[in-house]
C-alpha cells in the first residue's frame, strides 16, 4: 500500500515507518521537525543520540534497499499538504503528527493555544485533504486512552449502549480528558466522526495508551536508525521515565500516592497495531475506534516493578512519592476493553522483568547524556 506516516520522525512514527517499509509498503514520511525544535526550547534531549531524518532514511536504504520518501513541512500549511496528497496518492494516512505532551500543553496560555491549533486544525486539514484529493484514503488517527478519563464504569471501545428513560441508543463513550492536550484528541475525534458521516470518508481512531520501550527489530539494525527516548518532566512518560531514573540513580518520581492507573503497550505493539489497522481498513463512511493498549497498571506498581528489575541488574533504585503536579484522581476504578485489535491478530508483548531489564540496559548505555536538571517535573496544572 502507499502509506503516508505523518509525524514519522517522532517516537512512535519513526519505528512505524520502518516497520511498514520492512513489510513492503511504499512509505512516505511527512514531518515538520517541530519535536526536535521543542528539545531546544526545553533545553532537553533524547537519551539516545538520534540521526537527522535524512541520515535515517539513507541508512535504511543502504541496509535494506528500501526507499522511504520525506516531505518536510506542516499539516497546517494546506498548500504543502495538498502537494503531498497529489504527488503520493495515499491509500492510508497514518496521523501521528501532533503535539503530544500533556505537561507541555499546560505550561501557559501560549502553549495551550499552540497545542490546540497545531493538533485540531492540523487534523482538520488532513480531513479536507482526504475529501478533496483521495476520498478512498483510510485515515488512521492516533487518539489516546486519556480521552475517556477514569470513569467509574468499564471503558468501551469508542461507543456505549445506554438506556435512558426507557429508550436505548449506541452513543459515543463519554469523554473526561485530563489536560488541554488530551482535549485536542477529543476535539479531533468529533471532527473525524462528523467528516465520516457527512463526506463518507473512512477512519480508524486508535485510542492508544502510554507507550514504553524504544526499540523494534528495525531500529536495532544500526545506531543511525535509533529511536528517540524521552525522560524529561515534560515529554518523558511514566515507566520510560522510571526506567531512566533508575538507570541514573535518581528517585523514581511517582506523583502523589501513585494509584493512578493507565493503559500501556510496548512500542513493538504500536507498530503492529498500525499495520493491522492499515491492512483491515474501515469501510467507506465508517468511523471506527480501537483501544490500543495491552495491559493496565498503576504508576506505583510500575515503579515497584522497575525497582525489582533494577535490583536484578545490581542497581538499588528507590521509589519516591512526590507532590503531584497535576490535578487528577489518584484512587479510582479502571477497567478498559481492548478486544478489537486482538481479534484482528495482535499478539501482545507483555511487561515482563526481562522486558524491563532490556529497556533499562538500553538506558544505561546512554546515561551520560541525561541532563539531571530536567528529570523533576516543573509544569503544574494550577
Ligand atoms: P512525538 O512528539 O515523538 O512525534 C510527533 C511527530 O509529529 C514529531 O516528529 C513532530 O515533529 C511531528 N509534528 C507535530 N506537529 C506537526 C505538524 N503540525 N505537522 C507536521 N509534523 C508535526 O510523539 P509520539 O510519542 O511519537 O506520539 C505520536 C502520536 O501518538 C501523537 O499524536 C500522540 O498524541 C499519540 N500517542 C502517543 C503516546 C505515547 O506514549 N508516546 C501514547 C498515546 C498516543
Ligand atoms: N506520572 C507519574 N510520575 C511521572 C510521570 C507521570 O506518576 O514521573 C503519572 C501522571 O501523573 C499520570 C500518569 O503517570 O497519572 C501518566 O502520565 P504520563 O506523562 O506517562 O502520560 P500522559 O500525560 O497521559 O501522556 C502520555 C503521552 C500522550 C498520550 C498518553 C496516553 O505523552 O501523548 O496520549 O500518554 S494516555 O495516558 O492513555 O492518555
Amino acid at each position: 500500500m502507499r502509506i503516508i506516516v505523518a509525524g514519522g520522525d517522532g517516537f512512535c512514527g519513526w519505528p512505524t515507518a520502518l516497520y511498514l517499509s520492512e513489510k513492503g509498503h511504499e512509505v512516505t514520511i511527512l514531518d515538520n521537525m517541530v519535536r526536535r525544535k521543542i528539545d531546544n526550547e526545553l533545553h532537553s534531549n533524547s537519551v539516545t543520540p538520534i540521526a537527522s531524518l535524512e541520515e535515517r532514511v539513507e541508512k535504511w536504504k543502504e541496509l535494506t534497499g528500501k526507499e522511504i520518501k520525506i516531505y518536510e513541512g506542516d499539516l497546517n500549511h494546506y498548500d504543502f499538504l495538498s502537494l503531498v496528497f497529489k504527488n503520493e496518492r495515499p491509500e492510508a494516512f497514518v496521523h501521528f503528527a501532533e503535539q503530544r505532551s500533556a505537561p507541555y500543553s499546560m505550561i501557559d496560555r501560549e502553549h495551550a493555544v499552540y497545542t490546540q491549533q497545531n493538533n485540531v486544525l492540523g487534523n482538520l486539514n488532513v480531513l479536507y485533504a482526504i475529501k478533496e484529493f483521495e476520498p478512498d484514503c483510510h485515515l488512521i488517527k492516533l487518539g489516546t486512552m486519556g480521552e475517556y478519563g477514569q470513569p467509574n464504569i468499564d471503558i468501551e471501545e469508542g461507543y456505549i449502549e445506554i438506556e435512558h428513560k426507557g429508550r436505548k441508543d449506541t452513543l459515543p463513550f463519554p469523554k473526561q480528558p485530563g489536560s488541554f492536550y488530551h482535549l485536542t484528541k477529543v476535539h479531533d475525534t468529533h471532527n473525524i466522526m462528523f467528516a465520516c458521516k457527512i463526506w463518507g470518508i473512512r477512519a480508524t481512531d486508535l485510542n492508544q495508551g502510554i507507550v514504553y520501550g524504544l526499540n523494534t527489530e528495525e531500529t536495532k539494525k544500526d545506531p543511525a536508525l535509533a529511536n528517540r527516548l524521552d525522560y524529561d518532566g515534560v515529554f518523558g512518560t511514566a515507566l520510560n521515565r522510571f526506567l531512566i531514573q533508575a538507570a541514573i540513580g535518581h528517585d523514581m518520581t511517582v506523583y502523589g500516592s501513585g494509584g493512578q492507573t493507565r493503559a500501556f503497550l510496548h512500542i513493538k505493539d504500536t507498530v503492529r497495531c498500525i499495520e493491522i489497522a492499515a491492512e483491515n481498513p474501515a469501510d467507506q463512511g465508517e468511523f471506527r475506534v480501537f483501544n490500543q493498549f495491552t495491559e493496565s497498571f498503576s504508576v506505583q506498581d510500575l515503579a515497584e516493578k522497575t525497582r525489582d528489575a533494577a535490583k536484578e541488574l545490581g542497581i538499588d533504585a528507590n521509589v519516591a512519592n512526590i507532590e503531584n503536579p497535576r490535578v487528577e484522581n489518584e484512587d479510582h476504578y479502571y477497567n478498559a476493553v481492548n478486544t478489537n485489535l486482538i481479534d484482528l491478530g495482535l499478539e501482545p508483548h507483555l511487561l515482563t522483568q526481562d522486558v524491563l531489564k532490556e529497556i533499562l540496559q538500553e538506558a544505561l548505555e546512554h546515561k551520560d547524556r541525561i541532563i539531571v536538571d530536567n528529570v523533576l517535573p516543573t509544569v503544574t496544572w494550577k
